[in-house]
């Protein structure tokens, strides 16, 4: 009687439903480096490196704690170079009579994984993923009857359920949400923490010799590889984040400096993603910060809502959604990705900043996600999908549960609505307002149409003229609509002409952007 447990690349956790229960002394956990997952989209060799590491590492403590680890690895001659093939040659290796299964982070290897059993001709169990704040079936009692999805509900119930945060029945501090006071601009003169990052041990140098050498045609850099790959040093990323940017976290949320990809965030994303850290133990730590009055409220409160809020209600409305979530389109956007998505060449300085800096590191943080990359795309009608596999694949935090609803519905509106209440489109001056890269760009924030006039100034506006039979009863954009209306004709014809060029431009492949 031997039980097979897979572990996949996103679930190096001790706690993972899968184990918990299960008897080392008659299962195999079998932990696979598969072809087809590095490369079902072209992922950031700093991503793969990461995974790869996180999960060599991982098979080591699993060991270490007295289970049976069948590792292969990638470079194995006999490796079927997917999931399936690796299971089902695992089942006849190790006489396999049972599969333990803790379900993935994606539709497409759920599928996949349903099919087990009637291939190999095995009862295999597809356990809940349990490495999660909300309970299973939480979302899905939460959104029952609901005519809206909004984030901020779903919040006030994991506030209350959690008890994080709270007083008795009522928010710490009289308020559910302080993101008003979330929203200062960085300036350069400001103390920004120095992040050290953590050597590369011989086995992560190993993989990344492995990455540079298999994966050289995927996009960037493995240069400076500081990443953590071991629960212990993912604790001590936790610990010196909260220690040095915790307290400042909140003010700084949504700024963006040149040159300074982390300002106040935490990069504990692909830590948490991949099931180093916990999020409640990560949303109690920092509840311990104010508790210990080393962090203030908006600060606090604003860590956790991203996420006990957002990271829990982006995983319900993808599992809620359905696998044709990836399909829709609401606005019907079809220009492909420019290609300097994946160089960050470009003259537009916040697309470069936020590209080059996301092609080094495999890192950009939320607003240079959503209000750079992402606005850009939605303004000059990028097809969603097509923004989705970019994001999937630089991303280091990236698996399909959190990226795609962010990117689709967050970011791209494809959705038309069920995630975000209106489109995050923007013109120049909130790309000016929020950081300092506009005074060195190649063209001008304060200029609104012709050739030096910032291209995000008429995109903007183009976008709600052209999505207006979309768009045009959308509350949230009445007044955009309304300044709209009240442009004179020539003004309005200047910036869709000023629009058309730019994307004329683009279409052609001019790089300048
Ligand atoms: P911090 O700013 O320090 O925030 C703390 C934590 O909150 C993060 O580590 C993360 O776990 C969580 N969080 C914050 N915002 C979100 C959010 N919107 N959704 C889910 N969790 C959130 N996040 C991913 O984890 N994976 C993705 O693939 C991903 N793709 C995104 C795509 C787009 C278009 C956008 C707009 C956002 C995306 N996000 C994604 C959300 C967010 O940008 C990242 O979680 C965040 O930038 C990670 O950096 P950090 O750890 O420094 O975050
Ligand atoms: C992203 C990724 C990569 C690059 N490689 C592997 C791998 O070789 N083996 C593995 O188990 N997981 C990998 N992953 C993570 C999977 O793609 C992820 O588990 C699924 O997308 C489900 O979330």
């Amino acid at each position: 009687m031997t039980t097979l447990i897979p572990v996949l690349g996103d679930q190096l956790s001790f706690s993972l439903s899968a184990l918990q229960g299960a008897d080392p002394a008659t299962s195999v956990v079998l932990m696979m480096e598969v072809a087809e997952e590095t490369v079902y989209v072209r992922h950031h060799k700093r991503k793969i490196a990461f995974i790869l590491s996180a999960m060599r590492h991982h098979a080591t403590a699993l060991r270490a704690a007295g289970w049976t680890v069948d590792y292969i690895g990638l470079e194995d001659p006999e490796n079927s170079g997917s999931f399936t093939g690796e299971v089902t040659r695992a089942v006849a290796r190790h006489g396999v009579t049972a599969i333990r299964v803790t379900e993935p982070g994606e539709w497409r290897v759920r599928e996949a994984m349903a099919a087990w059993s009637a291939q190999l001709g095995l009862p295999v169990t597809i356990l809940d993923d349990t490495r999660f704040v909300a309970p299973p079936g939480f979302f899905a009692g939460w959104a029952q009857g609901r005519k809206q999805l909004r984030m901020e509900y779903f919040y006030r119930e994991m506030r209350r359920m959690t008890g994080l945060l709270m007083a008795g029945d009522a928010p710490m501090g009289g308020q559910w949400n302080y993101d008003a006071e979330n929203r200062k601009p960085a300036e350069a003169r400001l103390f920004i923490p120095r992040r050290r990052g953590t050597e590369p041990d011989a086995a992560t140098q190993e993989v990344l010799t492995l990455v540079a050498a298999r994966f050289a045609d995927h996009p960037g850099q493995l240069e400076g590889f500081d990443l953590a790959v071991t629960r212990e040093g993912a604790l001590a990323e936790m610990a010196r984040f909260m220690a040095e940017a915790m307290p400042q976290f909140g003010d700084y949320q949504d700024a963006m400096l040149t040159g300074e990809p982390l300002l106040w965030h935490s990069l504990l994303s692909p830590y948490l993603n991949v099931g180093l850290l916990d999020p409640l133990e990560v949303c109690r730590a920092a509840e311990a910060e104010y508790a210990a009055g080393r962090a203030p409220l908006n600060a606090v409160e604003g860590f956790i809502r991203q996420i006990i809020g957002w990271r829990e209600y982006v995983r319900g409305i993808y599992w809620w959604a359905g696998p044709d979530y990836a399909k829709r389109n609401a606005l019907g956007a079809t220009r492909p990705l420019p290609d300097f998505y994946w160089t960050g060449q470009t003259e537009m300085r916040c697309l470069a900043e936020a590209i080059g800096q996301t092609l080094a590191l495999g890192y950009a943080h939320h607003i240079q996600r959503l209000m750079i990359t992402g606005n850009y795309a939605l303004l000059a009608g990028v097809d969603p999908h097509d923004v989705h596999s970019w994001y999937l694949a630089v991303y280091l935090d990236a698996f399909e549960w959190v990226e795609l609803p962010n990117t689709l519905g967050m970011s791209q509106f494809g959705d038309g609505g069920l995630l975000a209440s209106k489109p995050y489109a923007a013109s120049g001056a909130y790309v000016d307002r929020m950081s300092d890269y506009c005074g060195n760009c190649a063209y001008d924030v304060r200029q609104k149409t012709g050739p030096k006039a910032c291209p995000m100034n008429a995109l903007y506006w183009d976008f709600l003229a052209r999505n207006r039979d979309q768009l045009g009863r959308n509350v949230r954009l009445a007044m955009a609509y309304r300044n709209w209306d009240r442009m004179a004709e020539d003004q309005q014809r200047a910036l869709r002409a000023s629009a058309a060029v730019h994307l004329t431009r683009l279409d052609a492949g001019d790089a300048s952007g």
